[in-house]
């Protein structure tokens, strides 16, 4: 067969995956650093925090050495003649970072919020089938894909849903200033979270931009939905004692 085989794989990726690295590393030790300055009864967010940071610099690891991924057939390019089959480079890792760090993100906010456990694990439950279809979505090279992702979509819907309208009501109940630092969050995690499935989008749905891109793209968005979020919501939570939230 003189027909070629392509994939596409990252080139510069991995300088920028080793940075993020970086990042994360070092958040994780100002996270922890910082639950070491307060009593062990105020430390809750520091240490879910730290934990999302910890979980993200492995998964960073990972990519940056080149691992944590898999080729997959790129359907639309099938019937090119030139080109018997294009794979593309699919981090199954990141998913695996997320189906962790997305529940604790969704923690540190729900519990900012002050909501109750029985709401707070149903909207997790809903956040880790975002994630597997996302992943299984990845992973299928027929345009079945899609209908992963649109489930992965109307879950997203529900989790934003549930920040933006019932959370924040909750958060602005308990006090002025936990609504402030609830809805400096929630408004960064809404804002971000709907970035993803575009980033999915032209990435593992459509191949539409290279995987160097893909790094970029990503890699932004991680550094803001994780250490800057967590930077955030840790400042958000001087003076506000954990006891007000029931914790
Ligand atoms: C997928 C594809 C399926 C549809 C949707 C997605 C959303 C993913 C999100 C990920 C958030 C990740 C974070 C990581 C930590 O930094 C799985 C891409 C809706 C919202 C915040």
């Amino acid at each position: 067969n003189d027909k070629s085989v392509a994939i596409a794989i990252t080139t510069h990726g991995s300088d920028l995956y080793w940075a993020i690295c970086a990042i994360m590393i070092t958040a994780t030790m100002v996270f922890v650093g910082l639950a070491a300055t307060k009593p062990r009864h105020h430390r809750i967010f520091h240490y879910i925090t730290a934990a999302i940071t910890m979980v993200a610099a492995i998964a960073y690891f990972s990519m940056a050495s080149n691992l944590g991924w898999t080729p997959i057939d790129v359907e639309f390019q099938r019937n090119n003649p030139v080109v018997r089959g294009v794979n593309r480079e699919i981090f199954y890792v990141r998913y695996i970072d997320w189906f962790i760090t997305t529940p604790l993100l969704l923690m540190d906010l729900l519990l900012t919020a002050g909501m109750p456990w029985p709401t707070i694990l149903f909207v997790i439950v809903v956040d880790e089938v975002m994630i597997v279809t996302g992943l299984v979505g990845a992973l299928v090279k027929s345009s079945y894909k899609w209908g992963y992702f649109a489930f992965g979509c109307a879950a997203l819907a529900y989790i934003v849903w549930e920040l933006v309208w019932t959370a924040r009501k909750h958060a602005n109940r308990l006090g002025s200033d936990i609504g402030k630092a609830f809805v400096s969050c929630g408004s960064l995690t809404a804002f971000l979270w709907i970035l993803y499935p575009i980033a999915w989008g032209v990435c593992e749905g459509g191949n539409v931009i290279s995987p160097d891109s893909e790094a970029v793209f990503y890699g932004i968005l991680d550094v803001l939905a994780k250490p800057v979020f967590g930077a955030l919501l840790i400042w958000g939570h001087r003076g506000i004692d954990p006891g007000r939230l029931g914790l």
